[in-house]
Order: structure tokens, then C-alpha cells, then sequence
């Protein structure tokens, strides 16, 4: 494979592709994204991340110059020039190259980054022991500021969060909302098991909406477990009989220790483990195919 990016209509090699300084992704972080997983060949709910896209350009007035299926080709037809089979895909819509001065009218064209590279994902060995993560004094941003439901190129909330994670020598770390109540983690949704039940905090909590939890909460209830939205405090994790945290680069990890609490017995939990398994084969089966079937390049 190799690193391909889409800028604007044309694909080049990941290394000659430039962006303005003018842009205002850059200068304000005025923009949306996604990330994306591609298992095998396929790329893994390719539809639900492309509606978020569009809904969290929506919600900032950014009209995204192509229609969704366009959009969906370009993306396939990048993996396809840079021969992906495995990887990750960072969907990227900038408000577009403008004047000094926050006013987006002043950007005539958004601009659309496609970049198709591989991902580096936690080692190995935590999945086999689960993570220990902090709750983070930085609080998520408020709906009312700035809805966490909407995937834009500001980050500087969660980047503030991970660098107390970084600065306690741990990997993750759980954000609370301006209430106290859990939100999530810095790039990934938090689930708790509690009585046979899998609680996860609900959307007016402050949350982005993952496409993993999603993922997560449809194979849970296919496996009979009682799922539910529920707001959480803290002390709701640290007595919790498991905890885990989803995410496209993530998928599903364990969490065995938070803010010193030991989690459970403090070893990845069996319904954590169940998901987990369950979400590979998802990842194994399902998702939209990059080469038609039989096509040079196939994975098959
Ligand atoms: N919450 C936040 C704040 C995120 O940024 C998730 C939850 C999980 O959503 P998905 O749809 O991925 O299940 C995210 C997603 C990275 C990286 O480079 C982060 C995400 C996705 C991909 C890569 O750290 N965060």
C-alpha cells in the first residue's frame, strides 16, 4: 500500500499533497472529519460515517462541493490508487482557502481532503490486559458551546485532555461533562457492564455519537444483552463490573483501572471480551468493497 491523498479532484502521492496556509481548517480549525477503518478490502460502515460528515457540516453551514456519492467514490477510487487493502482513511472538509478574519463568507469553495495511510493502533498486549485511563479535569465542551456531536478540526478540547493523560504516563483518559456526569473518552466512547446490563452515557450527555458504539450497541442486543443509555457519574465506573471504550482506531478495548480504582478483577471482563470478538467478525464480514469483485488489487 501505499499513502495516496484526494485534494480537491486530484489524487497525488501522500507527500505532494499541500494545503494553503490560507486555509481556514488551518487557521480557525473550521472544518469537519472523519475517520475511517478499512478491514480487508472493505471499508467498514462507510454509509454512517459519511452521513455524520454531512451532518456535522450541516450544523456549521458548510456546504461539502460534492453529493455523497461522489464523495463515497472519490474516497474509493484514493484507496484504490494507493492499492489499500488494510488502513485507515481521514476524511477531511476544510471551510476552504480565505482572508485573515474568522467570517466564513469569505471562503468561496470548502476544500476536501481525502488521505488513505495506515494507522497505528494501542500494542497488542493491552487488549490482552486492558488499560488503565484517569478521569480528566478538562471538562467536555457544552452543547451549548460547541456540540461534541459534531466532528469538526477543533480537537483543542480532547488535545487538553490527552496531554493530562500523557503528563499522568497513562495512553487514554475519560472526560466528564460541565455537569460531572461521564462523557467519553478523548477519541473514543465509554461502556460499562453493571448487573448484567451494558450502560453507555446517552447523546445529551455531550458525546460524539461513535460509529463503533453503534456498531457495539446493535451486536450487544444480537447477543442478548440488555443495553441501555444511562447517565453515569464516576462512581458508576469505579464500581462497575467491566468497562471498555470504542473507537475506529481503538475498536473495543478493556479498561481495568480508573483514577486507582480497580475495575472489576482488573483483567478485560467476559462481556467486554464477547464484544470485542464479535466486532472483529463484523469488521471481517461487513463493509463496502474497494475492488469490484475479482478485480486486480482484490484482496480475495
Ligand atoms: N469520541 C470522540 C471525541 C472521537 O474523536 C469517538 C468518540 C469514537 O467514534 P467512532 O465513530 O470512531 O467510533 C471519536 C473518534 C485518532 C482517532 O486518530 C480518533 C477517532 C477516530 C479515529 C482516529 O485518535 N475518534
Amino acid at each position: 500500500m501505499r499513502p495516496m491523498v484526494y485534494l480537491d479532484g486530484r489524487i497525488v502521492p501522500a507527500g505532494e499533497a499541500m494545503v494553503s496556509v490560507y486555509d481556514h481548517g488551518l487557521l480557525y480549525g473550521d472544518g469537519v472529519f472523519e475517520g475511517i477503518r478499512v478491514y480487508h478490502g472493505r471499508v467498514f460502515r462507510l454509509e454512517q460515517h459519511i452521513r455524520r460528515l454531512y451532518r456535522s457540516a450541516r450544523a456549521i453551514m458548510l456546504d461539502i462541493p460534492l453529493t455523497p456519492s461522489e464523495l463515497i467514490d472519490a474516497t474509493l477510487a484514493t484507496l484504490r490508487a494507493g492499492e489499500c487493502t488494510d488502513g485507515y482513511i481521514r476524511l477531511i472538509v476544510t471551510r476552504g482557502v480565505g482572508d485573515l478574519g474568522l467570517d466564513p463568507g469569505k471562503c468561496p469553495k470548502a476544500s476536501i481532503i481525502i488521505i488513505c495511510d495506515g494507522i497505528s493502533l494501542y500494542p497488542a498486549e493491552l487488549y490482552e490486559r486492558g488499560l488503565e485511563v484517569i478521569t480528566c479535569a478538562t471538562r467536555r465542551t457544552p452543547p451549548t458551546s460547541l456540540d461534541p456531536s459534531v466532528k469538526s478540526l477543533n480537537y483543542l478540547n480532547n488535545i487538553l485532555a490527552k496531554i493530562e493523560v500523557k503528563r499522568a504516563g497513562l495512553l487514554e483518559g475519560i472526560m466528564l461533562n460541565s455537569e460531572g456526569y461521564v462523557a467519553e473518552a478523548t477519541g473514543d466512547n465509554v461502556f460499562v457492564v453493571s448487573e448484567g446490563q451494558l450502560l453507555t452515557p446517552p447523546t445529551h450527555c455531550g458525546i460524539l455519537v461513535g460509529v463503533t458504539r453503534d456498531a457495539v450497541m446493535e451486536l450487544a442486543r444480537r447477543e442478548g444483552i440488555e443495553v441501555q443509555e444511562r447517565v453515569l457519574t464516576p462512581v458508576d465506573l469505579y464500581a462497575a463490573d467491566e468497562c471498555f471504550l470504542t473507537g475506529t482506531a481503538a475498536e473495543v478495548i478493556a479498561v481495568v483501572k480508573i483514577d486507582g480504582r480497580v475495575i472489576g478483577d482488573g483483567a478485560p471482563g467476559p462481556v467486554t471480551k464477547r464484544l470485542r470478538v464479535a466486532f472483529h467478525a463484523l469488521t471481517e464480514t461487513e463493509g463496502v468493497p474497494i475492488y469490484p469483485e475479482g478485480a486486480a488489487g482484490s484482496s480475495g
